[in-house]
Formats: C-alpha cells, sequence, structure tokens
C-alpha cells in the first residue's frame, strides 16, 4: 500500500534561509560515511582534548563515541557563549503561571546562577559521579540545577515533577542520590501540588539522602527537618556559594545525566546518557531540523523532567545560542489562549509541543488563536505521539497561518536525539513522521528477522548507532542487551511499530510493547497494575492502551477484585485516587471493567490482545492458547 496523502512543498525563501539547503545531497553524504559526518558535527563544538576515535564499536553494543577526548556539555551549552557578544543576549526567558511573574537571564546571568548552585553542591560534598536527585518544578532553578551537576561532573537525575512519593522514592534509592534539590511547591491551574511534602515521604525511608535544598516557589508552609533541609536562598547567602566555579573537564563517555524511563516491567529504566555524544547530537539535530538561529526564541513546551525537555529546552537550545522560553502553566488555564498570548507577547519563532496540547486546543475553536498575531513564528514542531492528520493541519493552517514548517520529530528516552523528523527545507507529510536522520538509517521487520518491504507493517528497528544513543541501562547492562539489541542482533529494536512508503517516509504507528503513549507521557501497564494491586480491594489487574480523541491513548483497567469487595462508582473513584497518588496523576486509568476471571494463556500470560478486543467490542480473533 502506499500513501496517497497529502503533499507540503516548502517555500523556497525557507530552503534559501535554512542550515541545510540541499539535504538530498547530505544526506547521501552522511549515508556514505556516518562517522565522518559526526565527526564534521563535532567540529562544531570545544573539546579541551580532541578524540583518539570517533566511534569506538569494539565492544558493541556497548558503543562509545570521542573516546578520549574532555570536554564538559557546560562548556559549550554556556561557558563558550561568554567570550562573545551572546553573553550579553537573553538565555533564558521564564513566565510563571501567573503570568505577571516574568524573570530574564542573559548567558551572562545564568552562568552566575549556575555558578551559585555549583558551588552550594560542591559545598555538600557533591562530587564528580556522584548523582543527585532533581524534583523540581518548570522554574529556572531546574536549568540551574541541571547545569551545576553537569559542571562539576556530577550525573543528575530529573525526576518529572508529577510523580508522587513511592515513584520518587523508588529513583532516588535506584541512584543512591545523597542530595535532593526541590521545591516548597508548584503551581497547577492555580492551585499548589505539594512538592516538598512528596519529598519528605520519599525521603523518610532513603537510606543515602543527607541534604535537601528546598527552592522557595509557591511561599505554601511546608515542614523542615533542620539537620536535611535547607532553603536555597538562604544557602545562597552563604560564603560557600559565593565565587567562580570552574567548570570541570570531563571524559567525553563519562556520564552527564540518568533519566527513568517506563519499560515493559514495573520496575523503570534508568537510561544513561554521556557529555560527548549527547551534546554533538542535540546540537546538530536542533540545529538542521528547526534551523535554529540564536536569534531564534525557541518555546518547547515539554517538561524538563522527560527526555524533550533534557534535550530541546535545556541542553539543544544552549548549545545554539538561542534565546529559551520556559512558561510553567499548560495550555488551557486560566483560559485557552495563554499560549497564543504568550508567543504574541514575546515574539516566540519556534514552537515545538505535543499532539495532545494540540487536539486539546483545537477543541476550543479558531478564534481563540486568531485573536492573536503569531506572525513572528517561523516554524513549528510536534512530538511524543504520532500527530494525527487532523490536528496536524489546525497547527499549520490555523496556528502557523499555513506559512510555518512542522518539523515532527519521532525519537524516545533512549536515543537522546530525534531520529526520524524532517529538515525544513524537505516535503512534509501530515502524520509521517519523517525520514531517517542524517547519518541514520531505519528499517521496518517481520518476527522472523525479514527487512519488510515499503508499505507493510513491522517493527521498527535503526540500524547506525549514534553519538547521543543511550549507553546503557544504569546498573542493569544486561537489561539494556536484551531489551533492545537481542531480537534483532546487531540492530537498535526500537518497541515502535511503523510503516515506511514508497518515498522514504516512516509513518509511526505505536508501541507494540506494554508501554502506553498517554496525553505524550510515556507509562507502563505494569507500573499501573503494580499501583492497582497495592490497592486492599484489588486482587489483580491488567491495564491496557485504547484510543482516545484527545490523549491519543487512556488507560483501560480489568479488574479481578479481592473477596469482600463489590464494583461501584466509589470504589472506582477510589482506585483511581489511589494510582495517582502511589504513582503520578498522568497515570490514573480512565475507565474500568471489573471481571471474574482475566483471559490468560496456559502458560499464565495476559492475553491483552483480547482485553483490548473485548474493550473495544470487537472480534477477539484467535483463542486456541487461552487457557480455557
Ligand atoms: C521523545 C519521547 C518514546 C515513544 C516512542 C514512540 C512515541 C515519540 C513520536 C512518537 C510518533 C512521534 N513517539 N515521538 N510517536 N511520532 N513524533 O517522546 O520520548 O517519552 O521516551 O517516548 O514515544 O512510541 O517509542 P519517550
Amino acid at each position: 500500500m502506499t500513501d496517497q496523502h497529502d503533499v507540503f512543498q516548502p517555500d523556497q525563501s525557507i530552503i534559501d534561509n535554512a542550515w541545510v539547503s540541499d539535504w538530498k545531497t547530505l544526506e547521501e553524504k552522511a549515508k556514505a560515511d556516518p562517522v565522518a559526518y559526526w565527526e564534521e558535527q563535532a567540529r562544531n563544538l570545544e573539546w579541551s582534548k580532541p578524540w583518539d576515535k570517533v566511534l569506538d564499536d569494539s565492544g558493541k553494543p556497548f558503543f562509545k563515541w570521542f573516546t578520549g577526548a574532555r570536554t564538559n556539555i557546560v562548556t559549550n551549552a554556556v561557558d563558550r557563549h561568554l567570550n562573545t557578544a551572546r553573553r550579553n543576549k537573553l538565555a533564558l526567558i521564564w513566565v510563571g503561571e501567573n503570568t505577571d511573574e516574568v524573570r530574564t537571564f542573559s548567558y551572562f546571568a545564568l552562568n552566575r546562577e549556575v555558578e551559585q548552585m555549583a558551588n552550594v553542591l560542591k559545598a555538600m560534598g557533591v562530587r564528580k559521579g556522584d548523582v543527585v536527585t532533581i524534583y523540581l518544578p518548570r522554574i529556572p532553578e531546574i536549568f540551574f540545577a541541571m547545569l551545576a551537576c553537569a559542571k562539576i561532573g556530577a550525573v543528575h537525575s530529573v525526576v518529572f515533577a508529577g510523580y508522587s512519593s513511592e515513584a520518587l522514592n523508588q529513583r532516588i534509592d535506584g541512584s543512591e542520590s545523597k542530595v535532593v534539590i526541590t521545591a516548597d511547591g508548584s503551581w497547577i491551574n492555580g492551585k499548589v501540588f505539594p512538592m516538598k511534602q512528596i519529598v519528605d515521604d520519599a525521603v523518610k525511608f532513603s537510606p543515602t539522602v543527607e541534604n535537601v535544598i528546598v527552592v522557595r516557589n509557591t511561599k505554601s508552609d511546608v515542614a523542615m527537618d533542620s539537620t536535611r533541609d535547607h532553603w536555597y536562598h538562604e544557602l545562597c547567602k552563604l560564603p560557600i556559594a559565593k565565587g567562580k566555579c570552574q567548570t570541570v573537564q570531563v571524559d567525553a563517555e563519562d556520564p552527564l545525566f540518568i533519566l527513568y524511563t517506563s519499560g515493559s516491567t514495573g520496575k523503570p529504566k534508568a537510561i544513561v546518557h554521556t557529555h560527548g555524544g549527547y551534546q554533538v547530537g542535540t546540537y546538530t539535530t536542533l540545529r538542521n531540523c528547526f534551523d535554529i538561529k540564536e536569534e531564534d526564541r525557541w518555546w518547547c513546551t515539554a517538561d524538563p523532567g522527560w527526555i524533550t525537555g533534557h534535550s530541546y529546552l535545556v541542553y539543544g537550545p544552549l548549545l545554539n545560542g538561542a534565546t529559551v522560553f520556559m512558561h510553567e502553566g499548560g495550555p488551557t488555564y486560566p483560559y485557552p489562549d495563554g499560549w497564543w498570548q504568550l508567543i504574541e507577547h514575546y515574539g516566540i519563532t519556534s514552537f515545538y509541543t505535543a499532539p495532545t496540547a494540540i487536539r486539546t486546543l483545537m477543541r476550543f475553536g479558531e478564534a481563540w488563536v486568531r485573536k492573536h498575531d503569531l506572525s513572528s513564528l517561523r516554524i513549528l514542531g510536534s512530538v511524543g505521539e504520532p500527530i494525527n492528520p487532523e490536528a496536524w493541519r489546525w497547527f499549520h493552517d490555523v496556528v502557523g497561518n499555513g506559512k510555518c514548517p512542522i518539523t515532527d520529530t519521532w525519537w524516545q528516552t533512549e536515543t537522546g536525539m530525534f531520529q526520524i523528523t524532517t529538515v525544513p527545507a524537505m516535503p512534509l507529510k501530515p502524520g509521517a513522521a519523517g525520514r531517517p536522520v542524517f547519518g541514520q538509517e531505519a528499517a521496518v521487520m517481520d518476527e522472523e528477522g525479514n527487512e519488510l518491504p515499503p508499505g507493510q507493517e513491522g517493527f521498527l528497528v535503526l540500524k547506525n548507532p549514534w553519538p547521543s544513543m543511550m549507553r546503557t541501562l544504569y546498573k542493569d547492562p544486561d537489561r539494556y542487551l536484551d531489551t533492545y539489541w537481542k531480537k534483532y542482533p546487531g540492530l537498535y529494536l526500537t518497541g515502535d511499530s511503523a510503516r515506511i512508503d514508497e518515498d522514504g517516509y516512516i509513518w509511526i504507528i505505536g508501541r507494540t510493547d506494554d508501554v502506553i503513549k498517554v496525553s505524550g507521557h510515556r507509562i507502563g501497564t505494569a507500573e499501573v497494575e503494580s499501583a492497582l494491586v497495592s490497592h486492599p480491594a484489588v486482587a489483580e489487574a491488567a491495564a491496557i492502551g485504547l484510543p482516545h480523541e484527545v490523549k491519543g491513548n487512556s488507560i483501560h483497567c480489568t479488574v479481578i477484585l479481592a473477596q469482600g469487595y463489590e464494583p461501584s462508582k466509589q470504589l472506582t473513584a477510589d482506585l483511581r485516587a489511589h494510582v495517582a497518588e502511589v504513582l503520578s496523576p498522568i497515570a490514573k486509568p480512565d475507565s474500568f471493567d471489573f471481571v471474574e476471571k482475566l483471559p490468560k494463556t496456559r502458560s499464565g500470560k495476559i492475553m491483552r490482545r483480547v482485553l483490548k478486543a473485548r474493550a473495544l467490542g470487537q472480534d477477539e480473533g484467535d483463542l486456541s492458547t487461552l487457557d480455557d
């Protein structure tokens, strides 16, 4: 089957002004020698010692990049700008949920803040290689904290500010953090989310945490343990916080951060990324695919707690010397034109968001958008899940006024940078993610390991290593091998299904494993199930994703109740609240079925396919492996 969809051709002026105009030539060149391509890109950044080897694949699939080189991502994201006129341009514009609250930082000021936070961490005994857990909302301090860790060679582990205490506890313990950086609370639609209280519950049983740094944000009352907790603004007054702080030069392969993400089991995976390759990957892809220039005002709406926030809110734009815009609030509070108002007011040029946000805003109608002058926009972007053609067209026609290319970016926490996307000079197909990035090749495979021809759906794999690939799973190299490299030796298994069309454009269908994307958030069904069975009323539970008009997927749970419990509206509400409390409000199930029995194979595996068919009222298909 070929795809007879619309194709949007970019305007000649976009092609002429882009970093990458002749994309076909560059694609061919990078394909012929990916390692040489990446070496050329790496030369755009500073290294205090050059590499001996660009790619060391001797221990594959534990690939190493730029071995022997010394660098630090902060040298490139902050320090090098200080020696140029860029030192006085804005690095960060921050607007609170209450949009009267605005804080701005030039590169010079950003550096001062990062030095201060780094000095504090050093005074607390944080050393190279130590992991620091960061549990902060979308406020400037999350930039300072991440960059401060990187600056002194410590490893940050950012935990999304919506996770609950058990999930946070699991991530703190897994990384053995001695220091946690948090805030008193965060604003969500006018209400305070009690972050400090969640941290208190999370660290109660953490054997490793010695210090908790608390940023004052919502000014709410919080309990402070005088032996463990410190207000950040008080620490900043101390002599320990003052003075210069050198950026430590680290090995290119030294870890920069770990980031937990959901997989097929209840235990989240801690993805490891390094300084050298990650900076090359994020710098290059943002430059090519969003044509980012230093005069751009770049707004990525993702939370820094996810990979999109790491790569394309914090590191990528700063590496490119752009101005980053960050907003604490969501898309519809207090009115559904808050975001459009901000684009107009701050002259945003590049706007990168998620299909779920677009679909949410679309429902409020065009008038909210048309009220605002969005003519500063020159490029739009999408990430997190497939964008349906209808949402694509609305984004393109209404938000972009028909003149901005949309860069749909397919990638993962594991890949660190875009893998399948477009550059602005390429023709666009609404609903297709695009082509493998320069230096990458992708294929679609069948169960037996054969590459499938164009048009056929199968398992999406990536063929070439790339600089910002994860290096391993923290303290779990075997799981790294099993999850990503075992099914098709030599090929990276993405976990997604896709098809490739005749023109080489890739259409992503969705996850093939027990991971669901709900409003762009990655949630493991096993995490939801283990949260459910920790409730006394639940004997057994199975969670699946069902298509949802706005969220992309919704979470549907089939539950066997414990003896003595009956299904009721109240119980459903209790179970939803329970999942929100032990895992996260983002993982709240949308619907429940209460049953006596779950469909299982003879070996005891839940047949999710059958649950899905039942929930959707479809044919249950082949039931020969069902246990009875
Ligand atoms: C960046 C990010 C990764 C999974 C991935 C895929 C889905 C991400 C997408 C997309 C279609 C896109 N995904 N971007 N699907 N089109 N543009 O989202 O990372 O949270 O690790 O999720 O998200 O299923 O495998 P992460």
